[in-house]
């Protein structure tokens, strides 16, 4: 059938699904320009289609339809009295965002080369100009560029890779290397900004302004001598880009990967030209979903094409999310000094003879509270975010992480909390226990901003739809089911933060979800909304990734709640992001800026997991693989010829679309 439909002569994408089947791994990275796209993305669905993770591709693609359709429908209902109204509104927003403007600093923006499979190319030369990719069969965590040449990428499954790659040669990740390689690194990037801002292990930001003017050398000549220093101290190449601020370093540094920089003059015409032509793609904080609704309601292709339709922009997105669109299409960005971000976290932890005995955990706890608050004390921090690590007798590590309404930073609060992570692990034999407080708050001036007044938390009701949060009042780490909030501080969105709320009122007549900021959540019906947000769930553990505008932040929260499942128990595979970037599942390590390759991931684990309970039951065991297949094909030829059907909830064998929109069908 593949074959019938590559020779056709007909160009209706009817005849060509995989043309708009678009997953994060058909997104072009740096080195594979010169790639058979539409190969890879036939590839990608023939061999992907009928699984699991195809169904949810398909769920999240209906999701996103609905949303263009929405979005449509409210812009075809704009007059062209409103549109010269909120031209007004948009032209005084371009006025104070382009008053905001900051020329002043020169930012570089370094990412290595890629980092994995260059650093494992290090510890076995053999493998060098080799076609080879970091990872597993299920998830490759990065490829090299030899393996880019085929459409081989991260965050693409193994199984597929070897199909555009045959000769792929995958190599098992080591987290100890990259960690260890990355430490050098950071010296290196310390000699140029001691504050500079890690973004991953392999990336990070540099205010180089300083530095030029201490060496007085030029811009370029740093940028030259910071990456051969790189190369000196770890054999490793990186690139670069700078620009007058870390929005568009980011962009440059991926123009001449790998091994070059790229340089953006900080004066606002070269800013302009840069950006006037600039896919929004190119943008850290514009991923798929985004790019579709720009694309398809407002014909938004590049930056400049958001100041141009700005009045639309201004019309059907909250204020926020259309001064992040407006100030895009200004190339502006995050300048400012990151103090009080350099510390990301503080932890202590004890380590003893494995034991069962509480009273020496309590005591543990008591000493390591102490001390931490005393830290933090010390550096004046109060911390949202508290993870309790254990070590098991038979060495399992385990970390149980809970995010508070406020911030704290008395032992005596420290230590209640931490009791409560500790008290639903028991009863258990460890060998050590550990603290750790992040998700500091630090204003510049020192002061402790109000977290209560932008947290997602607040739109959401404890009790609401099933959802449980762990916050001071709510939290009963008693039951059995554990919740978890997670939270992490995203530095390339920066320049998210929201700024003055003046049309607020304005706006607020206009009915249109906020799809992206969801810290405007109306009040009434906070789940709903963030059910609309979410792109996927699970079934037993349901696990939202909400993209937040506020403070930058981007936070994963498990709701479970197993009323509603009485098949499944509250499962130990919850995906939250350890250490802000390791996956609790298989560890594979996504850093936070990753936001879209994180929901794949995440989609992958619950595909997998969907995928395993379908034949873990009696009755799909019991059933000759060759009929199973056979069902499958009938399925989905069923489903191709009935254009996306949904599913009966009786038919038992799929979990019915439905069951994913329950909470939000009434809204779409
Ligand atoms: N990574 C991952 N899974 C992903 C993306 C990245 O595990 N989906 C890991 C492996 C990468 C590292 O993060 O080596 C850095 O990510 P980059 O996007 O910077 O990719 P690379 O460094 O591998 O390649 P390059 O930067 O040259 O494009
Ligand atoms: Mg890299």
């Amino acid at each position: 059938m593949a074959k019938s439909e590559e020779t056709s002569s007909s160009s209706s994408s009817s005849h060509r699904p995989w043309e708009s089947y678009h997953t994060v791994y058909t997104n072009a990275k740096a080195g594979m320009d010169g790639v058979d796209k539409e190969k890879v993305q036939r590839v990608v669905y023939e061999m992907s289609k009928g699984s699991k993770y195809f169904e949810n591709e398909e769920r999240k693609e209906a999701y996103m339809r609905q949303k263009i359709e929405n979005m449509r429908a409210q812009r075809a209902k704009l007059k062209a009295t409103d549109l010269s109204y909120y031209q007004r509104v948009a032209d005084k927003r371009i006025s104070e965002l382009e008053a905001t403007r900051d020329l002043s600093r020169m930012w570089l923006h370094v990412d290595m080369d890629a980092f994995y499979a260059a650093v494992e190319t290090l510890s076995n030369p053999s493998l060098k100009g080799m076609p080879m990719a970091v990872g597993r069969m299920s998830m490759i965590s990065t490829a090299n560029y030899e393996a880019r040449k085929f459409g081989v990428r991260a965050a693409m499954p193994g199984f597929i890779a070897c199909k555009l790659c045959p000769e792929l040669i995958f190599v098992p990740t080591d987290f100890k290397k990259y960690t260890y390689y990355s430490d050098l690194t950071r010296k290196v990037f310390q000699e140029y900004d001691p504050n500079f801002m890690a973004a991953s292990l392999d990336e990070a930001y540099l205010d180089i302004t300083n530095v030029c003017k201490e060496k007085d050398i030029t811009v370029g000549e740093v940028t030259e001598e910071l990456r051969q220093n790189v190369y000196k101290a770890t054999g490793l190449t990186c690139s670069a880009g700078v620009a007058p601020n870390r929005l568009l370093a980011k962009v440059c540094s991926d123009i001449n990967k790998p091994n070059g920089q790229f340089l953006l003059a900080n004066n606002r015409a070269a800013v302009m030209t840069f950006i006037s032509s600039l896919p929004i793609r190119k943008i850290g904080g514009i991923g798929k979903v985004t790019e579709h609704i720009l694309k398809d309601v407002f014909e938004i292709k590049t930056c400049d094409d958001l100041l141009q339709k700005s009045s639309f922009l201004c019309a059907l997105f909250s204020p926020s999310s259309a001064d992040f669109f407006i100030s895009v299409g200004l190339g502006l960005g995050g300048t400012d000094a990151p103090q009080g971000r350099s510390r990301k976290s503080m932890s202590n932890e004890r380590t003893f003879s494995a034991t069962k005995d509480e009273t020496l955990f309590h005591q543990k706890l008591v000493e390591l509270a102490e001390m931490l608050s005393a830290d933090m004390e010390k550096e004046g921090l109060h911390g949202r975010t508290l993870t309790l690590k254990l070590k098991t007798e038979s060495f399992e590590v385990r970390t149980r992480a809970l995010t508070l309404q406020s911030y704290i930073c008395s032992s005596k609060d420290i230590l209640k909390h931490a009791s409560k992570l500790l008290k639903a692990e028991l009863p258990v034999s460890l060998r050590l226990i550990g603290l750790r407080m992040s998700h500091f708050n630090q204003d510049k001036d020192g002061t402790l901003s109000d977290p209560t007044q932008r947290t997602l938390l607040n739109y959401i009701k404890p009790g609401d739809g099933n959802v449980k949060l762990v916050d001071e009042e709510h939290s009963d780490m008693k039951d059995d089911s554990e919740s978890h909030c997670y939270s992490y501080t995203d530095p390339s969105h920066e320049h998210l933060k929201e700024s003055n709320n003046n049309n607020e009122q304005v706006l607020e007549h206009n009915k249109l979800e906020d799809y992206e900021c969801k810290y405007q959540i109306k009040e009434n019906n906070p789940v709903e909304n963030l059910m609309n947000f979410s792109e996927f769930d699970a079934h037993g553990t349901e696990i939202y990734s909400i993209k937040g505008r506020n403070q930058d932040q981007l936070t994963v929260i498990d709701f479970s709640d197993n009323r509603n499942r009485p098949s499944l128990s509250y499962h130990k595979d919850v995906l939250i992001w350890l250490e802000d970037y390791k996956c609790s599942i298989c560890g594979v390590e996504l850093p936070s800026s990753f936001f879209e390759e994180r929901q794949e991931h995440s989609d992958f684990h619950l595909a997998e997991k969907l995928q395993v309970e379908e034949e873990s039951r009696p009755s799909y065991k019991n059933f000759p693989l060759k009929n199973r297949m056979r069902q499958k094909e009938a399925a989905i030829s069923q489903s191709k010829g009935k254009k996306k059907q949904k599913h009966s909830p009786s038919s038992g064998k799929h979990i019915p679309i439905d069951a994913f929109f329950t909470k939000t069908c009434h809204n779409l």
